[in-house]
């Protein structure tokens, strides 16, 4: 039997449902986590699967060697991460690859597959990009694909809006189950506009957003800091609605985990963030212009003044 080891959003669920085959055992890790907690690496012992495929997670590299000792590992992914040994890495990213060339891990199950022509890849990189895919080399690949099939930018956003409300709700069964209903589904484009409960969850959702994004903020020259405190996963749509481009962005949420702050940072550079966080031993990771970590309460303010001090 093959376990998949999938992030929750739109892309890692898309990512997911491609490569899904009947028998197959889908699971996302808690919603936040980017690591696997001791009961999740037991159930996968007790899995005794032949193979396990992570994809678009950087799990960090303690999880990826519980799971290499545990069986055979392949990654597909477009994230930044360090190998990890007698793993195989489907990601061209990390072969020096261009971001642009490869916006999402769906995109790279895709082409690993043979299977471009396909509205799940695309879908996993407009959950990815957003808007923005529109200034990059890729566009033009996505544009044929939605004149084909009769799609626009917006729609395809609102669709992947849609899939995202499930995790940031922090309903995981949901976002495994999405996995196998996109799979089996004839038409996922229908299939998700229809679905009455997502697009509740996604109002829902979306005006606690507004809220977060109207909260007051702090400027430090060309940072901004926003701090929440909210039980739901919203800290990377918000740091990814308040960001022009320019500046650093850091978003600070404490109310998610118990004992745990999310700091999420967008800007130009993020990959020194990522190196500094995983030296002080947190959980983190990311791509070019994003960090997400994991930090102590009580460690959190330190963390943030550092983070300033760095890209200040
Ligand atoms: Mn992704």
């Amino acid at each position: 039997m093959r376990l998949i080891i999938h992030h929750w959003d739109t892309d890692g669920i898309c990512s997911a449902s491609m490569l899904y085959e009947e028998g197959d055992i889908n699971v996302s890790p808690k919603i936040g986590n980017y690591f696997l907690e001791d009961d999740e690496i037991e159930r996968v012992k007790n899995g005794e699967y032949d193979e396990i495929v992570v994809v678009d997670i950087a799990l960090n590299p303690d999880t990826m060697k519980k799971l290499v000792e545990i069986s055979k590992v392949k990654v597909f992914d477009h994230h930044h991460t360090t190998k990890v040994e007698n793993i195989e890495y489907i990601n061209p990213i990390i072969e020096g690859m261009k971001e642009e060339e490869w916006p999402s891990a769906s995109w790279v199950v895709a082409t690993h597959m043979n299977k471009t022509d396909n509205f799940l890849a695309f879908l996993g990189v407009v959950g990815d990009w957003e808007d923005r895919i529109k200034n990059t080399s890729f566009y033009p690949f996505l544009e044929g694909f939605m004149k084909k099939h009769e799609l626009n930018l917006k729609k395809m956003c609102e669709m992947a809006y849609i899939i995202d409300a499930n995790y940031k709700i922090g309903d995981k069964a949901e976002v495994e189950k999405t996995v196998r209903l996109l799979h089996n589904s004839v038409n996922p484009a229908d299939f998700i506009m229809s679905n009455r409960l997502w697009k509740k969850r996604k109002m829902k959702i979306e005006e606690e957003i507004e809220k977060a994004v109207e909260n007051e903020e702090k400027r430090i020259g060309r940072i901004i800091i926003k701090e929440i405190d909210s039980p739901y996963n919203i800290i990377s749509t918000v740091a990814r609605k308040i960001w022009k481009g320019k500046e650093y962005v850091v978003v600070v949420n404490c109310g998610y985990f118990k004992d745990d702050c999310q700091v999420y940072v967008r800007g130009k550079d993020a990959i020194p963030l990522i190196k500094m966080a995983l030296t002080k031993g947190y959980v983190a990771g990311g791509k070019k212009n994003v960090m997400g970590a994991i930090v102590p309460k009580e460690k959190c303010k330190e963390f943030v003044e550092k983070i300033v001090e760095m890209v200040k």
